[in-house]
């Protein structure tokens, strides 16, 4: 089905849509296929945070453009001594900053893996809440091939994913797999022709936008805080506490405070 995208922004590196409740980041560099830039990670950080305040949006949608590839990891051509140069000749590891914000952004996020999803491309795609992988599609690591690595959820979260043996493997031996080898190792959620892949993708959302916000957002939560430790628990006590304001109970505290009188917790349910 052809869908009206409306552009939310205009960006150089990155295209950024909205359809029905879904924001749809595209990396759109198919000449270097789909591998970022610092000013590509900027750009998606930036897109990242529209998504997160504005109330419309309840999914996000990362892919690529094109149908060779989602993401090929960071651009080799700028890599420099240091991290990767961008404009202002500061070399930069600024993609870590977009893995943690796909972690802390209260709604999911889902990976639309059209082609190759490679070195970071593939860590962007295993740190996103789901994978919807076309057949065509390809998964590998080369880091200990190309001169790095990703220590971080790149290999801890991927371990949570698709076992311990099954992560070095990925990491030790740079191999890649197919999509259906991905499905069987859990690596991802679904695999569809590339025909299918935006109509499928859509559809998995539209099924959370029927679904509570605040039960996803909880859930995501939860689940990140068992692997994210302390920033984990703080990011879980933070919803528990707008939950919290959302409740008579808490506003009785405020109002009592203001009122410069002693509040009055007894009208409140007791729960066992
Ligand atoms: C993706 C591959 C397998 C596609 O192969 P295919 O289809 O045969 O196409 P090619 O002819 O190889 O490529 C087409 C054109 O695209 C360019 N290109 C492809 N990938 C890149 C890239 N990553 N950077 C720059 N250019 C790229 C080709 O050069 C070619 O250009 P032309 O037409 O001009 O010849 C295949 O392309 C491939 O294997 N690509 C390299 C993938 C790779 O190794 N990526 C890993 C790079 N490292 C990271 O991503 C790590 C970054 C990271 O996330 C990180 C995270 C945490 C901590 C550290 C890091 C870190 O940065 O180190």
């Amino acid at each position: 089905m052809k869908r009206e995208w409306k552009s939310i922004k205009e960006y150089k590196d990155i295209r950024f849509e909205f359809f029905e409740g879904v924001a749809k980041i595209t990396i759109n560099r198919e000449q270097v296929r789909n591998a970022f830039r610092p000013q590509t990670v900027n750009e998606m950080l930036d897109a990242m945070d529209i998504a997160h305040e504005n109330s419309d949006v309840r999914v996000v949608v990362l892919t690529g453009a094109g149908d060779k590839a989602f993401c090929s990891g960071g651009d080799q051509n700028v890599k420099g001594i240091g991290g990767y140069v961008g404009d202002d000749g500061v070399p930069r590891l600024n993609i870590l900053e977009m893995h943690k914000k796909i972690r802390s952004i209260p709604k999911p996020v889902v990976a639309m893996v059209n082609g190759y999803a490679i070195g970071g491309g593939h860590v962007l795609h295993v740190v996103c809440d789901l994978s919807i992988a076309s057949e065509n599609a390809i998964f590998g690591q080369t880091g200990p091939k190309v001169g790095s690595f990703d220590a971080g959820f790149g290999s801890s979260y991927l371990a949570r994913i698709v076992g311990q043996k099954k992560a070095r493997e990925i990491w030790f031996l740079c191999k890649q797999y197919s999509a259906k080898e991905a499905l069987e190792m859990g690596l991802v959620n679904t695999v569809v022709s590339l025909e299918r892949l935006e109509d499928e993708t859509i559809e998995w959302c539209q099924r959370m936008i029927e679904l509570s916000p605040m039960a996803l957002r909880m859930v995501k939560r939860g689940l990140n805080a068992e692997l994210d430790g302390q920033r984990g628990l703080m990011e879980m006590a933070g919803d528990a506490t707008l939950m919290f304001y959302l409740m008579e109970e808490a506003q009785e505290g405020k109002e009592a405070f203001l009122e410069k009188r002693k509040p009055n917790f007894d009208r409140f349910p007791k729960f066992p």
